[in-house]
């Protein structure tokens, strides 16, 4: 497989195990290039989620994602999409306590919402999601995130 950037987030929930979840990404050998931690407004929220606009749980999504601090990061590595993806678990972390026990939501996430990380499903939302956290300078901003500064 070829060298791939993915975006990860450790969310609200869990950015007291941030020292855990990465030495996990460490141990599985990608490298982390770009990192930022910062707690998103509800409509920085609702823009990065906006594919999920229309979905049931949208809302509790984005006011358990603009909750709390998160911690952004680029990841590269062979095949980190999907690997990264298998890393984090399903989506429900019951369902990843059950059928990946050793995935980041089996450890350390509670339930469907909150659920311990994202990880970019594509590489059209990989080079989305990092923009959105990490834009480019020079390129006319296409993120208009701002995001507030935050400590732990
Ligand atoms: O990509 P992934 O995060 O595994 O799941 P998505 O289906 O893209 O949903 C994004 C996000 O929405 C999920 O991480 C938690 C939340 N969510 C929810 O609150 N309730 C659901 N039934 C499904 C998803
Ligand atoms: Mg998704």
């Amino acid at each position: 497989s070829k060298k791939e950037r993915t975006l990860g987030i450790i969310k609200p929930d869990v950015c007291d195990k941030f020292s855990q979840i990465l030495e996990a990404i460490y141990d599985r050998g990608f490298k982390v290039t770009k990192m930022k931690m910062c707690q998103l407004s509800r409509s920085e929220a609702g823009q990065f989620y906006q594919e999920h606009q229309a979905k049931s749980f949208y809302n509790g999504l984005i006011q358990f994602m603009s909750s709390g601090p998160v911690i952004a990061f680029e990841l590269i590595g062979e095949g980190a999409i999907l690997n990264w993806r298998a890393l984090i678990g399903p989506t429900d972390s019951a369902t990843a306590r059950s059928e990946a026990p050793a995935s980041l939501r089996a450890r350390f996430g509670t339930d469907n919402t909150r659920n311990a990380c994202h990880g970019s499903d594509s590489e059209q939302s990989a080079t989305r999601e990092i923009e959105f956290f990490f834009p480019s300078k020079g390129v006319k901003r296409r993120s208009t995130a701002t995001f507030t500064d935050c400590t732990l």
